[in-house]
This record gives structure tokens, C-alpha cells and sequence, in this order.
């Protein structure tokens, strides 16, 4: 086993999962703005310290994704928070695309930038302690959406990435996020990210990455969030397992999702379902865990809400949102 294959592996250590913390400052801003509170950078570190600082979660945490900012920051009582993740014996992971930018020609599509910079920035993040990394497309359905063309070029951007990456001693984590806005059904959407998936697989191969050290980051798959169907959470996991196992190599180390904008208790739900129905099929190629951003954080930043004295109350919300989501991978239900 090479020594990334071994890193992308403990990303998915059995009963564990990842912590998205790498929203970049817009979108802190975002949900900083949700519980009134303004997107300053000592704010945003507050946010991170938050979480980071919360007692015990390397118990349910193999790994963090931060951004930039937050990688080379303190937390409040003046740690790194680098080694909080290291005293926790959690993996820290960084963000490296550079966000999204109008695709030419192609009305309501996008693409990620950085590439471009990509090989510097990586060697900087490896001398400085990331032991994996993160990159992001987006894929918007819609009547005549996605093109083949954002298909193909999203594809080629996270392999080209996930190559430059692995050269750099990293382990990528590729995600293609196929977004739950729209009116779409959830066999539409089952449609799209088996496409996007494939694809993303076959450039992969096509671009010589090492597919045993890689992590995959997906959507579920569920219906849009304006379709008006009934989120079904074995109906999720039957359409996700199905797309995963016709799409996703058995040589990936691990598969973790994305919480895409569902509630906390959906995405919780759909966890459990999944697993469920992989144990039911006889079990699944690679280990399946979660990566949220919004389904772990946002139970607690609603009680913290910025207040000094709800810090305790909300890092308590947050290990037992962590304590649900890893009983999910148990196919445990998440009460
Ligand atoms: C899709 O967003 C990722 C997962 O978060 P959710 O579970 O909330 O969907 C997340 O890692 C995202 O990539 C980062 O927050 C960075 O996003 P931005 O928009 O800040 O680049």
C-alpha cells in the first residue's frame, strides 16, 4: 500500500467521518449573516474555534477540511489550530480551488478556478502539514442542464487536479457537487450524477491519477428542492447505491457526501438509509461517510449564535450531531 492510499484510508477510518469547515469567507459570511452576526475575520474565527475547540471529536472526526484562512490561524486561546486537529489525531485537509467563475458561452453553468497555481500552492500546503485536499466543481441541472461540454471540462479540471495534487504528496479529495436546486425529479437527478460521476472516473483514468488514493466527494441523490416530492430517504440510497456502483472504481479507498443545502435530520436520514441498504445488498466496495459543512455546523451555530455564553451549549449541539451521524454509518436512525 503506498503511503497516500494509506492517508486516504484513514480518511474513511471505520465509524468516523469529515468535517467540511472550509467554507471560503463569503460563504462564512453567509452563515454568520443567518444567526446576525457580521463576517469579520475575528468572527469567522470564532466560528472555526467553535468547532475545532470542542472536546472529544476526534472520536468521531478522522479528518477537517479548512480554507487558507483558517490554516494558518489561532484559535482564541491561542493554539493553532493545526495542532488542536493534530492533539485530536485528526487529518487536516485544505480547500485548494479557488471558487467558481461563468463558463463562456454556456448560460447558467460554471467552472472552478486555480489550477493555474496549483502545483505552488500545493507545496505549500504540504510543507506546512495538509495531508489531503479538496476541490470543488459545480453542476446545476435544469431543462437543458448540465451540457456535455461542462461535463467533460468539470471532469478534466478535478482529474488534472487530483494528478497535480497526488504529485504534490497529497491525497485529493474530488467534488463534483451536483446541486439539489431546481425542479428536477429524483430519477433526473439520479440520471445527471451517474453521468457526472462516470465521466469524472474515466478522466481520471484518462490523466493518470492514482485511483487508490483518492477520496470521492458526491451529492446524494435527491430529488430538487422545488420538485415538490416527498424526500423518500430509501429512495435516496437505493438511487445513490445504484449510481455509486456503477460508476465508482472498487480501488477508491472511500466514498463521503455532501450535505448540499438538505436539513441536518435529512442528510442524517439519507446517511443511515444508505448504509442500510449497503449491509441489506451485502455491503459496499468502499466505506461510506459524511463530509458536511451545513448538517454538522448549523445545529449549533443556531444555539451559539455568537453569544460567549452559549459556546458550551452549542459544542455540546455539535458532538451530538456528530454522535448521530456516526451511529448513521451504522445504519442507526438518527433520533
Ligand atoms: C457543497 O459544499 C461542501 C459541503 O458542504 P455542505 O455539506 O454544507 O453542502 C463544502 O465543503 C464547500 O465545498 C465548502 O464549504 C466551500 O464552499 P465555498 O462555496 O465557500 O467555496
Amino acid at each position: 500500500m503506498t503511503q497516500l492510499t494509506d492517508i486516504a484510508r484513514q480518511m474513511v477510518a471505520s465509524g468516523k467521518g469529515i468535517l467540511a469547515a472550509d467554507e471560503s469567507p463569503a460563504s462564512a459570511g453567509k452563515r454568520l449573516a443567518a444567526v446576525g452576526m457580521d463576517n469579520t475575520p475575528e468572527n469567522r474565527r470564532a466560528y472555526r474555534d467553535l468547532f475545532l475547540n470542542a472536546d472529544g471529536i476526534g472520536q468521531y472526526l478522522s479528518g477537517v477540511i479548512l480554507h487558507d484562512e483558517t490554516l494558518r490561524q489561532d484559535a482564541l486561546d491561542g493554539t493553532p489550530f493545526l495542532t488542536l486537529l493534530a492533539d485530536n489525531g485528526i487529518l487536516p485537509g485544505i480547500k485548494v480551488d479557488e471558487g467558481l467563475t461563468p463558463f463562456p458561452g454556456f448560460d447558467g453553468e460554471e467552472l472552478t478556478r486555480g489550477l493555474d497555481t496549483l502545483p505552488e500552492r500545493c507545496a505549500d500546503y504540504a510543507a506546512m502539514g495538509a495531508r489531503f485536499t479538496k476541490w470543488r466543481n459545480v453542476i446545476h441541472i435544469g431543462a437543458d442542464l448540465p451540457t456535455p461540454e461542462l461535463v467533460h471540462t468539470n471532469a478534466i479540471t478535478l482529474a488534472r487536479y487530483a494528478r497535480i495534487v497526488q504529485d504534490a504528496g497529497m491525497v485529493p479529495m474530488l467534488e463534483p457537487e451536483v446541486l439539489l436546486t431546481g425542479d428536477h425529479s429524483l430519477s433526473r437527478a439520479e440520471e445527471v450524477t451517474r453521468d457526472v460521476l462516470a465521466t469524472v472516473f474515466y478522466q481520471c483514468t484518462r490523466y493518470r491519477v492514482d485511483l487508490s488514493a483518492v477520496i470521492l466527494k458526491t451529492s446524494m441523490v435527491v430529488p430538487g428542492d422545488a420538485s415538490g416530492e416527498v424526500m423518500d430517504h430509501d429512495a435516496v440510497a437505493l438511487s445513490t447505491l445504484r449510481v455509486l456502483r456503477d460508476t465508482v472504481p472498487p480501488e477508491v479507498p472511500g466514498v463521503v457526501f455532501l450535505s448540499g443545502g438538505q436539513s441536518a435530520e435529512d442528510a442524517c436520514r439519507n446517511l443511515a438509509a444508505i448504509n442500510r441498504a449497503a449491509q441489506a445488498e451485502g455491503g459496499a466496495p468502499w466505506p461510506l461517510t459524511f463530509s458536511f459543512a451545513r448538517a454538522l455546523q448549523g445545529p449549533a451555530l443556531a444555539v451559539w449564535r455568537g453569544d460567549d455564553e452559549k459556546v458550551a451549549e452549542g459544542r455540546e449541539t455539535f458532538l451530538t450531531t456528530l454522535r448521530r451521524n456516526t451511529a448513521a454509518l451504522a445504519g442507526k436512525d438518527c433520533a
